[in-house]
């Protein structure tokens, strides 16, 4: 990749890309929004700049703009707090803002894509002044969010986490990092300079992500001092409103990889791309209190009713996400491909899929459960994402519950007892609380803030599969009726011991019998 010019427009402008676009048998590549499009203010400040914003909402904002024009542009700012570098930032810094979103096909072909439509980039935890000055600013309209379960900053019991040390800071006053704290200092700043109404648009796999943000917002502004917190609260209710949406695609880390392959579509050097797999779907309500993108025109789903869409897709994909992951991660597979592709997993998170998650979702018009499920089998299978089972398997904590637990007590309550999911929660526990229980060296590491109280709840538990049980009665990841369900608790502790004494594969054949 040496040699080649960084992307960036005047590159753009004069390689001759499309052409090498050809050789990877994709289709010639639409030209990144052009700066006169993106004048003025942008209307959009998005906070999470990551992999997955980047090749969803950026792109559907960049196909919307090619059919409407809008004062669409977006300031993309980043969440994370403490680490350095920063590369998306830097990266898409030194590129005139651009990157370039590379589609990988299952049979191997490639389409390359550069959407081009954000103006700036900057980082709360350093900018935050000029992050709240942005959330301000009269001309934004939209702030939308992909921060993750975790950026939401909710403790176990669901609420606003007030013992978090970056929301007691941003309560105090200062310069916010935390993405509630952003918000509601951002909303003050409306307050105070009679800015118009704006929307809150949350992009997270949180079930009524809208309604959470919502009542987060609500519980921030709460614990503010008396004298800042009513008139705040008054245009809160007044002047914001918060959609709740459904976002779908994958989209895993970038790596060397996807650089060399951009580097190749391309002719230019990119830092930054992002590697993402064909499918895309985005289904909103429709409140926005001071317009959007013509989104629509790039094929989003506007609804009353986003729930059905939510919860199909949060249980089926993302629940079965987490069953590849750690089961994937006992078996020894990197990927979701190869987790998928094991025979034995493969056949158990499909059954598990069919049997225990599907009949408690309901079906959203024209999306037909069983072809989902087909769809998903096929759209995991993607040899060419190389999506990681420690990625998808990183902050189990958090996801668990959105993830598994309504499939759970809904199971329960109908008299069935999804094996395949207790299996999975005692491989869960497994790979978060025992040293070695799998090739950390090979597979990757499994982030989560939680491990270490989770550890510390396991080292009190007594017996071969105690830890397992205090997990599932007191870890705060899957709901009481599941704990306290005898069969299902005894369920998660022979598959616990299977686990221990056997290994993966014969817990596997276990759950299928
Ligand atoms: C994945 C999701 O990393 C994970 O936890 O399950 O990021 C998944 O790829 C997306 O939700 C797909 O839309």
């Amino acid at each position: 990749r040496r040699g080649l010019p960084r992307l960036g427009r005047a590159a753009l402008a004069g390689s001759s890309a499309a052409g090498a676009g050809r050789d990877w048998g994709s289709a010639p590549y639409p030209a990144p929004q052009s700066p006169e499009g993106l004048e003025g203010a942008p209307g959009i400040v998005h906070l999470g700049l990551g992999n997955f914003h980047r090749a969803h909402q950026a792109v559907y904002t960049a196909d919307a703009l090619r059919h409407t024009e809008g004062p669409w542009g977006i300031t993309g700012v980043s969440t994370t707090t403490g680490s350095r570098p920063r590369p998306v930032i830097e990266g898409m810094a030194a590129q005139d803002g651009l990157y370039t979103v590379l589609t990988l096909h299952r049979g191997g072909a490639v389409a390359a894509s550069v959407p081009g439509v954000h103006h700036k980039g900057l980082v709360a935890d350093g900018q935050g002044a000029e992050v709240v000055a942005a959330l301000g600013a009269a001309t934004t309209r939209i702030v939308s969010l992909t921060v993750t379960e975790k950026g939401y900053t909710f403790g176990a019991d669901g609420r606003l986490d007030l013992d978090d040390p970056l929301i007691r800071a941003d309560l105090a006053g200062g310069a916010p990092r935390t993405a509630l704290g952003l918000i509601a200092r951002g909303l003050q700043q409306r307050l105070r300079s009679g800015a118009p109404p704006v929307t809150l648009l949350s992009c997270d796999n949180l079930m009524g992500n809208g309604h959470r943000l919502r009542g987060l917002l609500d519980e921030f502004i709460a614990a503010l001092p008396a004298a800042e917190r009513e008139d705040l609260q008054a245009y809160a209710d007044a002047s914001v409103s918060t959609p709740n949406s459904m976002v779908d695609r994958i989209a895993p880390a970038t790596t060397d990889e996807h650089r060399t392959l951009a580097a190749r579509v391309f002719g230019v050097r990119d830092t930054v791309p992002v590697p993402a797999e064909p499918y895309k779907l985005w289904v909103m309500q429709d409140d926005f209190r001071a317009g959007r993108p013509a989104w629509e025109q790039a094929g989003a789903v506007f609804t009353e009713d986003v729930a059905p869409y939510e919860l199909m897709k949060l249980r089926l994909l993302n629940g079965a996400h987490s069953l590849l992951a750690y089961l994937g991660l006992l078996r020894g597979h990197r990927s979701i491909d190869a987790a998928v592709g094991d025979e034995l997993l493969g056949g158990a998170v499909e059954f598990a899929m069919r049997e225990e998650i599907l009949p408690t979702v309901p079906e959203p018009a024209g999306m037909p459960g069983k072809a989902y499920v087909g769809e998903l089998l096929d759209r995991f299978a993607n040899p060419a994402l190389g999506h990681r089972t420690a990625q998808v398997g990183s902050d189990g904590s958090l996801k668990i519950p959105v993830r598994w637990a309504g499939t759970l007590t809904e199971s329960l309550a109908a008299g069935r007892v999804p094996r395949v999911l207790a299996l999975g929660f005692a491989a869960y526990v497994r790979v978060i609380t025992a040293d070695g229980a799998y090739d950390e060296q090979r597979l990757g590491t499994v982030h989560d803030d939680a491990r270490a109280r989770l550890v510390e709840l396991a080292s009190r538990a007594t017996g071969p599969d105690g830890a397992a049980r205090l997990l599932l009665a007191e870890g705060g990841l899957l709901p009481q009726q599941a704990a306290q369900h005898a069969e299902f608790a005894d369920s998660v502790a022979e598959f616990t011991r299977i686990l221990d004494a056997h290994g993966a594969e014969a817990a596997l054949r276990a759950a299928r019998t």
